[in-house]
């Protein structure tokens, strides 16, 4: 799939978005926008997987750590066929099975069910440990928030990838730069976050840019590369991208249809 290509998935993976959050009446919205490049390039471009086999032994994992972007997880599983877009239609709705966080046991895909900030990451290392043991060559890659890096969870799982060396264990950070109720930093200040990882035992990228698919694409092709250690690539994002009133807004973590009506997304993917 070329750039201009994985820039369509990435407009389409917005679209479904809007139309689920319209349908259901709000969505995450910031959250998803945020990470709509780095989960595109990951399913399309980066992961070994088999949508027509979601339990195959060889796969790739991906864990939403911050499960409430659940609507980017599904858009994409339905663009690569894990899920019928019928399911997308549905969401918000008496018959539909899709929820505001993602489901191991209802949404074939979905790898971890989360929801709980901290949660997924210790459970991608924990999945990354027991790979490893099985002389596995799959990766995990775990997706964090910014402000979910506030957790004293995630830096349990964080020490422990790093104890064991987990070469085949990737986190992403999507440092959009806010949480739910305000600029992450100014809550509780994180700085210097690549420090801290690099601290406990961590290789550590810094993608400047977290919507250049033709900066992404190669970052995160290099991490299936052989590694002695675990990787972080903090990726600077915007929260909210691609909608005209909300991007860069703490506002945009939570909007209701009402809010986004009317809204009209732009671009897809060629930076920010
Ligand atoms: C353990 C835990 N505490 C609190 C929450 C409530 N919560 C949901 S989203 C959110 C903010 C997350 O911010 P960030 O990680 O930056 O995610 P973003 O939406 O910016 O991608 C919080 C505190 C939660 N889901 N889990
Ligand atoms: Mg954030």
């Amino acid at each position: 799939m070329d750039l201009d290509q994985l820039a369509e998935k990435c407009l389409e993976n917005r679209e479904l978005v809007y139309r689920m959050a319209m349908r259901g009446g709000g969505a995450h919205m910031g959250a998803a926008y945020s990470l709509t490049e780095i989960l595109c390039t990951l399913y399309f471009a980066v992961m070994k997987h088999d949508p027509t086999r979601p339990d195959w032994e060889e796969r790739d994992r991906l864990v939403l750590s911050k499960g409430h972007a659940a609507v980017a997880l599904y858009a994409v599983l339905a663009q690569c066929g894990y899920i019928p877009y019928k399911m997308i239609e549905e969401f918000g709705s008496e018959q539909g099975i899709l929820a505001a966080h993602p489901n191991m046991h209802t949404v074939p895909g979905v790898e971890v069910s989360t929801g709980s900030l901290g949660h997924g990451i210790s459970i991608a290392t924990g999945m990354a440990l027991g790979l490893r043991l099985k002389g596995s060559r799959s990766h995990v890659y775990c997706l964090v928030g910014d402000g979910e890096c506030h957790e004293g969870q995630l830096w349990e799982a964080a020490m422990t990838a790093g104890h064991y060396k987990l070469g085949n264990l990737i986190v992403i950070v999507d440092k959009n730069g806010h949480c739910n109720d305000g600029v992450t930093n100014s809550i509780l200040n994180e700085e210097p976050l690549a420090d801290k990882w690099a601290a406990f035992g961590w290789q550590v990228e810094v993608a400047e840019d977290g919507h250049d698919l033709a900066k992404l694409v190669p970052l995160l092709r290099s991490t299936r590369e052989k590694s002695e250690r675990p990787r972080v690539i903090i990726a600077i994002t915007e929260k909210g991208h691609g909608l005209p009133t909300y991007a860069g807004r703490t506002e945009s973590h939570y909007l209701t249809s009402a809010q986004l009506a009317g809204e009209k997304l732009v671009g897809g993917g060629g930076g920010k």
